[in-house]
């Protein structure tokens, strides 16, 4: 492949895959993205402009699309409306990228015969009880776990899992699809739980907790994330899904109470704010398909650290995130959380 158009790739995971292709092979990137608030466009920053070609533009629009996609090798669709919490306060634009957006790329696809490839989440599946309430059945999402999203975000994405899954098989599209869990690093907004704590707590507050705190996440690093997607890219087969996840549950609490510590603060500083609507309770991923058919392991295995090295990078970047930080936390504050 000589030749790959990254949608999204000026966002969090999108720019970390963006690196990783450029690092890891001799392709030429060309990004399509809107750059909407969620873009960190500073990102791209340093990579060689012989290798990669930033279009702005809305994955929406057919006219925007079709001629890049004509002119490409293979597609790997990044771009999304991705928080949660956004979604339940104004789903529509979840709607038109999330799922007309992925309607627009696979219909060019088809056009031109081209690969694609689909980012999504595990958030696909709902949500599992928690390991301390189903001892024994602690079960992890797989690839055959029925699909049963909880918020308008992950029901977009849904949508847009069922689009590739009808193209491959309607039209004979050449697609994989991966579904992630969460991901954290650098360059991640602060809207997000992890930079959201991070800032909350350089700022001298307490972290932000939702309901009691013993939600479950499933965290990867988005260098982990960028692998196995370029890995599927490929060696996948057409046609398949791949569940990426690193074996790394922690609860929420866990993750402020190392944040805390870090910083030298008490692990009770903490406020519980109003839960999340339809809070999905816990993520877990199975993917050994990965490991065993396509030979991907994941590097960043110690949260821990890589929890430390982001803190270090959010303490070092602070002049990145500060401008938002305000707007943020009033929005957050509107809602009280
Ligand atoms: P992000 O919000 O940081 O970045 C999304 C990017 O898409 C931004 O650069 C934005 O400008 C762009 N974009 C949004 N709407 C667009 C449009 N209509 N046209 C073109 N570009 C548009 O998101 P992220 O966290 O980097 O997530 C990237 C992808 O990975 C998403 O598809 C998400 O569903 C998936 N994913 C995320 C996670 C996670 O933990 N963040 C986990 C699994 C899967
Ligand atoms: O301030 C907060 N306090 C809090 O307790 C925020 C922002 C979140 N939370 C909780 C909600 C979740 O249990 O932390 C957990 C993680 O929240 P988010 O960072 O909003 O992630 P999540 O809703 O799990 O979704 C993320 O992972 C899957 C990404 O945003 C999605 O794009 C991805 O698909």
């Amino acid at each position: 492949m000589d030749r790959i158009l990254v949608t999204g790739g000026a966002g969090f995971i999108g720019s970390n895959f963006v690196h990783h292709v450029v690092a890891n092979t001799r392709a030429h990137v060309t990004v399509l993205d809107k750059l909407t608030y969620a873009a960190t466009q500073e990102s791209l920053e340093g990579i060689p402009d012989d290798r990669v070609t930033l279009v702005v533009g809305d994955i929406a629009e057919p006219d925007v699309v079709e001629p890049l996609v004509a002119e490409t090798d293979a597609v790997v669709h990044y771009a999304a409306e991705s928080h949660n919490d956004n979604s339940l306060s104004d789903p529509g634009p979840f709607i038109r990228t999330n799922v007309v957006g992925t309607f627009t790329l696979l219909e060019a696809a088809r056009k031109h015969d081209k690969r694609f490839h689909h980012v999504s989440t595990d958030e696909v599946y709902g949500d599992l009880p928690l390991r301390e309430e189903s001892l024994d059945d602690p079960k992890r999402f797989t690839e055959d776990t029925p699909y049963n999203p909880s918020s308008p975000y992950s029901a977009s994405k849904a949508g847009s899992d069922h689009l590739v899954r009808a193209w491959v098989r309607s039209f004979d599209v050449r697609a994989t699809i991966s579904n992630c869990s969460n991901n954290y690093g650098p360059w991640q907004h602060i809207e997000k739980f992890i930079p959201r704590q991070i800032t909350e707590v350089i700022d001298g507050r307490r972290p932000r907790v939702y309901g009691d705190g013993r939600n479950v996440r499933d965290w990867i690093h988005t260098e982990d994330h960028s692998s196995a997607v370029l890995a599927i890219l490929e060696r996948g087969h057409i046609g398949e899904t791949y569940l990426i996840g690193a074996d790394g549950e922690r609860n929420n609490l866990e993750v402020v109470q190392a944040i805390l510590r870090h910083f030298g603060r008490s692990v009770d500083d903490i406020e519980f704010v109003r839960d999340r609507a339809g809070h999905d309770r816990r993520y877990a991923i199975e993917s050994g398909k990965l490991r065993h058919h396509l030979d991907w392991h994941p590097q960043y295995q110690d949260f821990d650290a890589g929890l430390k090295a982001t803190i270090e990078w959010y303490v070092a970047n602070e002049a990145w995130w500060r401008p938002h930080k305000d707007a943020v936390e009033a929005a957050y504050a509107a809602k009280g959380q």
